[in-house]
């Protein structure tokens, strides 16, 4: 199944389209790389600037209605209007490039705060069966994620690593990415958000799909 899969993959420092990125490391089954670079301080700052002004000023849980917060997700979230912050739809565009994906199958960013003592409990991206079947989501147009990419807009004091079951645990940097593929749900992809012990943990998502209803048209 074709698949999201970036430009580069070989640690060390990579060029493409005029900026340059480094690969920290990178496995190939499950399709996991690290990339730092992604986006600029200033970036993160405008991303996490722009997601302070649509997120309550007190503090709600994501989704209170939508039962996210009953799979221990819990902080602050939003998705981005791109026409209101055209950054939102470059970084998309940018990184749908240099994952060699159309950007018209990414979601538009989403963008999480976590506050100390939240975090997320381990989950898959994808959706499952029932999800796909009912249609939830728009997976009846769009099909599912097969790929995410995880984005530090800072670093937290304490906690709030990514921790893969397999046993990995990815410390948050800002301006690296956390690129993993997960085609045909591919379980071995099972992560969490570790608790935030000290300071702020932001993050924004990325998420590609293996469709566009418009493909080819
Ligand atoms: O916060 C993290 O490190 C993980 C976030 C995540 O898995 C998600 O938002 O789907």
């Amino acid at each position: 199944m074709p698949c999201p899969e970036p430009f580069f993959s070989a640690p060390g420092k990579h060029e493409f389209q005029g900026r340059s990125y480094s690969v920290a490391w990178s496995l190939p089954q499950p399709r996991i790389a690290y990339l730092e670079n992604l986006l600029t301080a200033d970036e993160c700052r405008q991303l996490r600037e722009y997601a302070l002004e649509e997120i309550p000023a007190t503090h709600q849980p994501v989704s209170p209605d939508s039962g996210e917060e009953s799979l221990g997700y819990t902080g602050d979230g939003m998705y981005a209007d791109e026409a209101r912050h055209p950054l939102c739809g470059d970084i998309r565009r940018r990184l749908a490039a240099l994952m060699q994906w159309p950007s018209n199958r990414c979601e538009v960013l989403n963008i999480h705060r976590y506050s100390p003592g939240n975090g997320f409990h381990a989950h898959h991206d994808w959706f499952d069966e029932d999800q796909c079947a009912a249609g939830d989501y728009q997976t009846h147009e769009y099909g599912n994620r097969v790929a995410s990419v995880i984005l530090y807009l800072n670093e937290p004091e304490e906690g709030g690593s990514t921790s893969f079951e397999l046993g990995l645990d990815v410390a948050p940097k800002q301006g690296a990415g956390l690129f993993f593929a997960y085609p045909g749900r591919d379980p071995r992809i099972l992560h969490a958000g570790s608790t935030v012990a000290r300071g702020e943990k932001w993050i924004a998502n990325l998420w590609f799909r293996e469709r566009n209803p418009r493909d080819g048209k």
